[in-house]
């Protein structure tokens, strides 16, 4: 069976903006605040870093909490992830969900129309959930490009909502912008959690928020 997934408050983690805490610290506070899904995320790091963080943030959640990895789905299979999450330059979502089964969540970014349209074709089931994002442009992604504006982003939302899908939105979300940000099942958040001083508060700000 496919675990249950709340998309409401999730978080992709990102080691640099952590430190000097670590990523599972940021985690397990971060939770405490009201996160209900975690994506682990560092590009730097080396396959097999990302399975020891993958694993360390593992042993620190509930099992209510869902856990993605951004990219790797052998790391996520290997360290027993609930779901893998893929970008256009990824593997393509029937082929990874031929590789993770039908028991496993699958994350895919959309940034435009097309690239929604094509996740909107693939069977029932391939895909669980889609980030729509930027929504605003933001440092932490400079090559994710120009915003798309909460209103870009409502009309993705409700495109993706009338084919099944659900969707959350990612890109300079802050407690600030959050309540801007409508017609998504949830919103992604990587700085406002992983580089503020409280994660916890920093959590509760954003579930406030909305
Ligand atoms: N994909 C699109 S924007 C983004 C990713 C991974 C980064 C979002 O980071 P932040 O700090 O929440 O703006
Ligand atoms: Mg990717």
């Amino acid at each position: 069976m496919r675990p249950a997934f709340d998309p409401t408050l999730y978080l992709v983690t990102d080691t640099a903006l952590s430190a000097p805490r670590s990523v599972p610290d940021v985690v397990r506070a971060a939770v405490a605040g009201g996160v209900t899904a975690v994506q682990v995320r560092d590009k730097t790091a080396s396959r097999r870093e990302l399975y020891q963080l993958t694993l360390a943030v593992r042993a620190v959640l509930d099992p209510g909490v869902a856990l993605f990895v951004n990219d790797a789905v052998d790391v996520a299979l290997l360290a027993g992830a609930d779901g893998v999450h893929v970008g256009q330059d990824d593997l393509p979502p029937a082929e990874v969900r031929a590789l993770i089964g039908p028991d496993r969540l699958l994350g895919l970014s959309t940034g435009d129309d097309d690239e929604l349209a094509v996740a909107l074709a693939l069977p029932p089931g391939t895909v669980d959930v889609v980030g729509i994002g930027p929504v605003w442009t933001t440092p932490t992604k400079p090559d994710a490009g120009t915003g798309l504006g909460p209103g870009g982003v409502a009309a993705l939302a409700a495109e993706a909502a009338a084919g099944g899908l659900r969707s959350v939105a990612i890109g300079g979300i802050s407690a600030e912008r959050a309540a801007l940000v409508t017609g998504v099942d949830g919103i992604c958040v990587v700085s406002a959690v992983c580089a503020a001083p409280d994660p916890a508060a920093a959590a509760r700000a954003l579930r406030g928020a909305r």
